[in-house]
């Protein structure tokens, strides 16, 4: 600090260059505060929304609630956006059984829907709902995935 002032005492010609100079220290400083602030909030978020997401993951692995009965028949309801909620659902084995699956904006992949054991490949409209007839399973896991693969589901259809 001294030295500014001792500047600025003796050259008044130098005090507008150094000021400009302090000034452009100042404004890096600030926007360095800014950027890291930025990234670190970043972080932050992505790690909750981490957080939020696998934990959702858990809770619907044992969630029996997108399985439903209706008119006679097992509704297993699935959601397709950037892979497919929820990632394993338990079902009865015995039962006409149809998978119900929800596209909400979903433009990724997983609109590609695939059913090996049905050899059924299907493209999902990008909002809406498609019925898909499982027919009547039979005890076991059922399994499907996004159109390239990666992607999975299952139905733990169970007696
Ligand atoms: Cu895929």
């Amino acid at each position: 600090m001294n030295k500014w002032k001792i500047k600025n005492h003796s050259r008044g010609e130098s005090q507008n260059f150094e000021s400009e100079q302090k000034r452009v220290i100042i404004a890096m400083v600030v926007i360095g505060v800014i950027v890291v602030g930025f990234f670190g909030a970043l972080v932050l978020l992505n790690e909750d929304s981490f957080k939020t997401s696998s934990s959702t993951q858990t809770t619907g692995t044992e969630a029996k609630n997108n399985v439903s009965s209706q008119d006679g028949k097992q509704i297993i309801v699935l959601t397709a956006k950037g892979g497919y909620t929820p990632r394993r659902s338990v079902a009865k084995a015995g039962i006409p059984t149809v998978l119900r699956v929800n596209t909400n904006g979903t433009f990724d992949c997983s609109s590609a829907i695939r059913i090996p054991e049905l050899k059924l490949s299907k493209n999902l409209p990008p909002t809406g709902e498609t019925d898909i007839d499982l027919g009547t399973p039979k005890a076991g896991l059922f399994s499907g995935t996004c159109g390239m693969g990666m992607y999975p589901f299952e139905i733990d259809f169970q007696t």
